[in-house]
């Protein structure tokens, strides 16, 4: 202690004479020397120039992209590509205490299938809601591909609310997508199962086994989904893929491709050919049509089969209904791509060279006059894919997925065998340029490319393979994203990042701006239910309740204790620790973990989250803080003591360490008002600034006074036991006074630095 307290005073006077200055020095290496030394072009420097976000600045979009078998989402910022958060999803993920909590592991229970806990998800597709169109950064849904799942993440704090199971499909992948208000999020199923849970041979595949797609309804209010107001539709069991929805004009309609419209049910170790060969055999397959706002109508008004408890509208209701239709299109497509209008919807034919413009106004004439081109076996009615089309254009071999341009008719497609991106006119339908990339582009983004006001700019390839592009890191490589810059007439190719979270499929990027999240909670919160926690505890009220063998303790958290300190239970003892962290000062994150225990929370400003321990065996099990939080984080501690059934105390002498004098106190007291003096100058030093212009500096200010003002309160404590003469404690507060006196002059230090470094001025008073 007295060491540090040697080196912050140092700190502190070498700052109050002046001497920290912000540092104007900078490297005499030249631009030209630089380029030398590492090799580069002039494109690389420029590359460089365009994606590099200064130390301080921030980036222009925000991506949101799958987490692939992580079951995760990762966030990244556009140009910069700097990953910024990997949101727990479906997964477990411990620096969130996601899934260590009570709290989140409740989230993750609303996952569990057939009640077995699933701590894995394979995301495929992100969503964030949108208002007319358009979208507004308050959620984000994405789906979990093996066991048929939609999360929902408030986007107020990048954190997972919900889970909601499928109750009818066994596998899926045409979801998440959301309609122009986010009313619904579409989930479609991939490999056709019986709707009920249940063994069905595969001899009974044409009859028994389905597709579906399922309709979350959307409670912006509760900013969850409200499975008692979602459905479904039967569909034939064609392997059904991606989905998206229709907007402006073609709103109320929504659009789900599908490969294996074969029905082929493999069989390879039979000595039959593979599903591959089976699946691909057809020329065409085909997409569904459907009209979502009658179908939601078909449901109020009961014409429905309840299958597994949930309301689910039949094909031959469908088809009377008129809300279900097919339309050929290349086989074994995959993208499903609605113009910003509304009017087209692109698909691609992974085994075909060629994209397909589909026209909703001539898709809807067909329909209107029953002029169909015949039936499927499930008597659903087939469109003419000729009549249907609008154009149709070769981009090249495997073409997967297509994004929006802000320029008007300009859409990128992936195109997966060719390792490129392509850039051509759908309005025309002509190729306009082509990009290599590395390798075997799967999904590719452009900044709020699919809703309807694509903002261009950028792109970025989210390619399946990275090969040679990185540093080897043994078999499994990275993923690898590549920024594009595409506001030129040539798309230029700026940035690699790896991604080495798990394979992300689609993903999504919103202008930064629209976003808003928070950056504490209100106090005592409930981050998972969005409530005031029942077990919040104020400063001071600290307390441990016994209920028979169930212990409850409602501790706290701020810098740089945790209370209470000791918690003494018996062998046996079922034990929850209720913690809530006090702290109001920006990213002052505690953490919590109990030796010997899964216990492990993370504890933002305002947040309380709980974890519950069975004391089974006698032991001494030290907590303590796991973020490296202040500069007595370390001694941010505890113990957990657990003693043996029917153990009795026994008097023991030289507890603990050391017995402390008057001198000491009078020591300690010195250096306090030493310290108070040097703080009384940071203090000046903000106060003569305009300080108040800078917002983070207001806050700091207010954390700072906060401190002092804990600091005052020790103070007191420590100066009434030294009127008793009981130095051991006067000494010890008087320690803790000084605690709160370094914690106030390390955040005044911070606030001093941020303004020297924005330019603050003095203000004369
Ligand atoms: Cu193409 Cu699941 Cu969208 Cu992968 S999907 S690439
Ligand atoms: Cu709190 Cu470390």
């Amino acid at each position: 202690m007295q060491l540090f307290g040697k080196r912050a005073l140092l700190a502190l006077s070498a700052f109050s004479f002046g001497l920290v200055t912000a540092s104007t020095s900078w490297s005499a290496d030249s631009l030209d020397d630089v380029m030398k030394r590492r090799g580069l072009t002039e494109k690389d420097v420029l590359a460089a120039a365009k994606t590099y976000v200064p130390t301080g600045k921030r980036d222009e979009f925000l991506a949101f992209a799958s987490g692939g078998q992580s079951g995760q989402v990762i966030v990244y910022g556009i140009p910069s590509m700097r990953i910024l958060k990997y949101i727990g999803v479906f997964t477990p993920e411990p620096w969130q205490g996601y899934g260590f909590d009570n709290e989140s592991k409740a989230v993750l229970a609303q996952g569990r299938i057939n009640g077995k806990d699933i701590l894995f998800g394979d995301t495929h597709h992100p969503a964030i809601s949108e208002t007319n169109g358009d979208y507004d950064g308050e959620y984000l849904f994405i789906n979990d591909k093996n066991n048929p799942r939609i999360a929902v993440i408030d986007l107020h704090d990048f954190e997972t609310k919900q889970i909601v199971v499928n109750p009818i499909m066994k596998s899926e992948h045409g979801g998440a997508f959301v309609t122009p208000n986010t009313d619904y999020i579409i989930e479609a199923s991939q490999y056709a199962s019986p709707l009920e849970n249940g063994y069905v041979p595969l001899s009974q595949f044409n009859e028994k086994y389905r597709g579906a797609v399922t309709y979350w309804k959307f409670d912006r209010k509760a900013g969850r989904i409200d499975p008692k107001q979602s459905f479904s539709l039967e569909l034939p069991p064609y392997s059904q893929d991606l989905s998206d929805f229709g907007k402006g004009v073609s709103d109320g309609w929504s659009f789900t491709n599908s490969f294996c419209s074969e029905r082929y049910v493999g069989g390879i170790e039979k000595g039959r050919p593979p599903f591959e060969a089976g699946c691909s055999q057809k020329d065409t397959d085909f997409f569904h049509m459907i009209n979502w706002k009658k179908a939601a109508e078909v449901v109020k008004a009961g014409k429905v089969k309840m299958i597994n408890d949930h309301p689910v509208i039949m094909m031959d209701t469908a088809i009377a209904e008129g809300i279900l239709y097919l339309v050929p299109e290349p086989k074994s497509p995959h993208g499903m791509d609605v113009s910003p209008d509304g009017k087209f919807m692109i698909v691609s034919g992974k085994l075909d060279s060629h994209t397909y413009v589909f026209s909703f106004e001539k898709m809807m004439n067909l329909i209107k006059n029953k002029d169909f081109a015949g039936k499927d076996p499930y008597g659903v009615p087939i469109l003419d894919l000729k009549k249907s089309l609008h154009t149709q254009v070769q981009v090249g071999l495997g073409p997967l997925h297509t994004q929006y341009d802000s320029k008007p008719c300009v859409v990128y497609t992936s195109i997966y065998v060719d390792s490129q991106v392509t850039k051509w006119d759908y309005c025309e339908g002509k190729v306009l340029d082509k990009l290599s990339i590395h390798y075997n582009i799967g999904h590719l983004m452009t900044m709020e490319g699919d809703s309807v006001n694509p903002k261009g700019k950028y792109l970025v390839a989210l390619n399946k393979l990275a090969i040679d592009r990185f540093n080897p890191v043994g078999p499994l490589h990275p993923q690898n994203h590549q920024l594009i810059d595409i506001s030129g007439d040539k798309m230029e190719l700026l940035y690699d990042m790896p991604l080495p979270l798990g394979e992300p499929h689609y993903a999504v990027a919103i202008a930064a701006d629209k976003l808003k999240p928070i950056i504490r909670y209100k106090s005592g919160w409930n981050t998972r239910t969005d409530e005031v926690h029942e077990g919040k505890t104020r400063p001071g009220k600290e307390r441990v309740e016994r209920d028979g063998n169930k212990v409850t303790v409602y501790g706290t958290t701020i810098r740089s204790h945790i209370t209470p300190e000791i918690v003494e239970v018996q062998e046996g003892d079922e034990v929850t620790f209720v913690m809530t962290n006090l702290e109001r000062a920006e990213d002052q994150t505690h953490g919590f973990a109990i030796n010997g225990t899964n216990a492990n929370l993370s504890l933002e400003p305002g947040k309380t989250a709980s974890v519950t321990v069975t004391a089974s065996r006698p032991g001494v099990f030290p907590y303590y803080c796991t973020e490296f939080c202040s500069a007595l984080h370390l001694e941010m501690q505890g113990y957990l003591l657990v003693q043996p059934k029917g153990y009795k105390e026994v008097a023991t002498k030289g507890a603990e360490g050391q017995a402390y004098t008057q001198a000491d106190y009078d020591k300690q007291f010195k250096t306090n008002i030493e310290t108070q003096g040097v703080i009384d100058s940071v203090v000046g030093y903000i106060v003569a600034r305009n300080y108040q212009d800078f917002p983070p500096v207001v806050s700091l200010v207010e954390d700072a006074t906060e401190q002092l003002g804990f600091a005052a309160d020790t103070r007191k404590k420590a100066e009434e036991f030294a009127a008793k003469n009981d130095w051991q404690n006067a000494t010890l507060w008087a320690g803790q006074w000084w605690q709160y006196q370094v914690k106030a002059a390390d955040i005044g230090l911070r606030a001093k630095t941020y303004l020297d470094q924005h330019g603050a001025v003095e203000v004369k008073k």
